[in-house]
Order: structure tokens, then sequence, then C-alpha cells
């Protein structure tokens, strides 16, 4: 527990249907500070490299085309138990296994559309926010 940093991305299928905003009300809304975003267009060996844990799965090659099929959001998120309050306010990888008033079963497409990625623990969340962001770029309240 305590104030925690974690990686969100808001993925293509939502940056193309217009509703960054209304996902950033959702994160907002459940307590999560957004203190580093930009919207960045990942090349296929940067989606490569970001999803390297997911090489041997079969939906690997799918997921890294779909990641750099239009533009991304790439977030810092701040918070009380930011890692496990944004898997939360996701919901399940599979929308129609997610909660009732989470991202994904309000917005996300499928399994693989579904609208965000958030790390998975704190150790994930600190490489995957060095991935994308340099320290300047994250601002504290
Ligand atoms: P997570 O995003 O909920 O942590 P992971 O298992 O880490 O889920 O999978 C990473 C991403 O790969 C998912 O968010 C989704 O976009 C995609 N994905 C996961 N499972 C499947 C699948 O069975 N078919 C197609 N795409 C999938
Ligand atoms: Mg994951």
């Amino acid at each position: 527990m305590g104030i925690e940093k974690t990686l969100s991305i808001i993925k293509p299928d939502a940056t193309k249907r217009n509703i960054t905003g209304k996902i950033n009300s959702k994160l907002e809304d459940s307590g999560l500070e957004i203190i580093g975003q930009k919207r960045i267009l990942l090349t296929k060996q940067r989606a490569e490299e970001f999803y390297f844990v997911h090489r041997e799965r079969p939906f690997y090659n799918s997921l890294v085309n779909y990641m750099i099929s239009g533009p991304v959001v790439v977030q810092v998120l701040m918070g009380e138990n930011a890692v496990t309050q944004n898997r939360e306010i996701m919901g399940a990888t599979d929308p129609k296994e997610a909660k009732v008033g989470t991202i994904r079963k309000e917005f996300a497409k499928s399994i693989e559309e579904n609208s965000v990625h958030g790390s998975d623990s704190l150790e994930n969340a600190k490489k995957e926010i060095e991935f994308f962001f340099t320290n300047e770029e994250i601002i504290e309240n």
C-alpha cells in the first residue's frame, strides 16, 4: 500500500473512437492523478519490445499489429495503491468478464481491442514508466 505510480496506455481502439477524455474521467473519478501523459505512435519494434513477455502467446503478432494501428496515449498515474487501483478500474482483460462500471466493460470492443493497458505489479510499473517517460515528463502536484 501507500502512494504508488503505475503505467497506463489508452490503446488505438479508444484513440480512434475519440474517447480518451471519457477514459481519463474514469481514471480521475477513481482517485488516480494523471501526472504524465503523451500521445505517441509506437513503432513495430517498440511494441514488440513492450510486449516481449507475451512473445510465445498465440495472439502476440496480432497484439503488436493492433498496438501500432493508431496513436496511443501513454500515462503515468499516481495515487494510493495505484497499481491495483488502476487494474480495478480497468476491469478484466476480456470485456465480457469485466465488472459493471469498469473501463473495459463500458468501452472495450473485444479481448484484444480492450481500450487500456495497466501495469500488473509495482516492479513492472517502474520498468514500464521508464520505458516511456523521462523524469522531466512526470510532474507531481
Ligand atoms: P492485461 O492487459 O489485462 O494485463 P494480458 O494477459 O497482459 O492482459 O494481455 C495483454 C494484452 O494482450 C491484452 O490487454 C489484450 O490486448 C491482448 N490479449 C490478451 N489475451 C488475448 C487473447 O486471448 N486474444 C487476443 N488478444 C489478447
Ligand atoms: Mg498484462
